[in-house]
């Protein structure tokens, strides 16, 4: 039988290649983003390959989030696979100089947002005892860096919740596990540091970062494993990069 595969944040970076590798694999898809436009030039690409619906809303709001997903028709109702994707850093700031706003979406997007498509989806795969959700977290899940507070403590949350999530679903026989990447290069640095591209670009230069088709690809093997295999937790990281601090550069 077909698998259904719900992405969120599928609009640019990870969740967008994600929505592709799945559709060569002929995964149908539910692909989930703010920017419909780019949702809609996704459905239009991937829909040769595989059964695609688009679904626009703002992960922050909770009543959007359960109306989307109830919105759902078959063949999309049943969702085997849930990756949870939607994300972002705001800001760089020492905590005494960070903008409480910029906390506020890292909290609401990250952790919030999280938890609304989570407890929107999973009460079906404990219906039906079957489902995967699949949580991206990042090295800032395992590791703090200086100014990077709030967003790594969005991860950590990330972190916990996929291991309580684990803990309270694997007695249905739902698979729930997480990734955790470091340096990837998407517009994850262009979003944090607000359009400002050449401060963006320096956060990759003098070294090789991830591609988003790299996680995509370590995704799809993750919920491709066969049964019972949980792959619970995976540190993927740049050749370059030894830590969350310590990253080899060539300048
Ligand atoms: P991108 O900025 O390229 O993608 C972020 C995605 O999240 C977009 O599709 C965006 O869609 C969506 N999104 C953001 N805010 C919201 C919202 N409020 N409601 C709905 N969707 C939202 O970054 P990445 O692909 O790099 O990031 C994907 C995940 O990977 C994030 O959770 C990030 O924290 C994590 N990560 C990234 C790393 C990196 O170095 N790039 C490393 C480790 C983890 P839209 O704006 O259209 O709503
Ligand atoms: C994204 C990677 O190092 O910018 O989670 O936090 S990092």
């Amino acid at each position: 039988m077909t698998p259904t595969a719900f992405i969120t944040g599928a609009t640019s970076g990870i969740g967008k290649a994600t929505a592709e590798i799945f559709a060569a694999h002929q995964i149908r898809l539910v692909l989930c983003g703010r920017r419909k436009e780019r949702l809609l030039a996704l459905q239009e690409k991937l829909r040769t390959q595989t059964e695609v619906c688009i679904l626009n809303f703002d992960v922050r709001d909770k009543a959007a989030v359960f109306e989307a997903v109830a919105s759902l028709a078959e063949p999309f109702q049943n969702i085997d696979i849930l990756i949870n994707n939607a994300g972002n850093a705001h800001g760089l700031d020492s905590i005494h100089k960070g903008d409480p706003q910029d906390w506020d979406a890292m909290i609401d997007i990250n952790i919030k947002g999280l938890l609304y498509v989570t407890k929107a989806i999973s009460p079906q795969m404990v219906a039906r005892e079957k489902g995967h959700i699949l949580n991206i977290g990042s090295i800032s899940a395992k590791e703090v860096y200086a100014g990077g507070n709030v967003y790594c403590a969005t991860k950590h949350a990330v972190d916990a919740l996929n291991q309580g999530m684990r803990m309270d679903l694997s007695k249905y026989g739902i698979r729930v596990s997480a990734i955790h990447p470091g340096l990837v290069n998407t517009e994850f640095s262009e979003v944090r540091f607000k359009g400002d591209l050449d401060r963006a670009d320096n956060v990759y230069k003098g070294f090789q970062p991830l591609r988003a088709e790299h996680i995509a690809d370590l995704i799809h093997f993750v919920v491709s494993r066969p049964y019972p295999i949980n792959i619970a937790d995976v540190l993927v990281l740049p050749v370059a990069q030894a830590s969350g601090t310590q990253i080899h550069r060539d300048l």
